[in-house]
């Protein structure tokens, strides 16, 4: 595809990631406005590089013209949760919206990476609409806690560093950093009650502070 090309294929692409950025952000909004916790901490998303995109589709053997259908993750979203148990309820969330038909999930906190990766992976169409009429795209939503995105984004530069060849050491030094980031959220989980009650108190004095 030349540059052109490229820039109206990944147009509809960037509408649904801008959309749906603002779609997300705004459930947290509405947690705040009510004082109460909310599931979702922050919500991030990208377009994929065309550099990524060439690169993954001569990795998994995808045509270029099939990359609407078979490449997931053009558009990405990320949303962030400070608990594991948040991530069900985003899921759930995520899952009883009319604009968005999940047609794929990877549980990758029950069955963890073997690089020591843990996120919620969901895939679904998302509708978008054109001057050509609706176009449904695939988009893929991650869902994982402060901490496992903590690790996932210093695990992902690590191996940008090494072009996916990361030194044994440093993997083993990775493997247990992931273990510690998930014990970090259990430990969290266990004194939830506390930490949510601290935050409400906390929002309550910030928002009369404003006042
Ligand atoms: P980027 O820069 O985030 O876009 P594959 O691409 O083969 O690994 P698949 O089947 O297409 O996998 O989908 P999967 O595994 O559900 O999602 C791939 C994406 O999940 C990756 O996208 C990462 O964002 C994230 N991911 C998966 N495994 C790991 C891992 O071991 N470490 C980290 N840091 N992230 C991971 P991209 O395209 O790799 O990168």
């Amino acid at each position: 595809m030349q540059s052109e090309q490229w820039k109206l294929f990944l147009a509809p692409y960037n509408q649904a990631v801008e959309e749906l950025k603002v779609k997300l952000r705004g459930i947290r909004s509405q947690y705040e406005l009510e004082h109460s916790n909310s599931p979702i901490e922050f919500v991030t998303g990208r377009v994929k590089p065309i550099a990524s995109i060439l690169d993954k589709s001569k990795r998994k053997g995808i045509p270029i013209e099939n990359l609407e259908d078979d490449m997931q993750d053009i558009a990405g979203i990320r949303m962030m949760c400070q608990f594991v148990d948040d991530i069900k309820v985003v899921v759930n969330m995520l899952k009883n919206r009319n604009d968005l038909e999940i047609v794929e999930e990877r549980d990758y906190i029950t069955s963890k990476k073997d690089s020591g990766y843990r996120s919620y992976h969901v895939v679904a169409r998302y509708p978008v609409q054109t001057v050509a009429g609706e176009k449904k795209l695939l988009v893929e939503i991650q869902i994982r806690t402060l901490s496992m995105n903590f690790w996932a984004t210093i695990e992902h530069s690590i191996n940008y560093k090494y072009s996916g060849n990361i030194p044994e050491d440093i993997k083993v030094r990775l493997k247990r950093a992931a273990e510690a980031a998930y014990s970090l959220d259990e430990e969290m989980s266990q004194i939830r009650g506390e930490v949510q009650e601290a935050q409400a108190i906390f929002s309550r004095k910030t928002d009369n502070d404003r006042t």
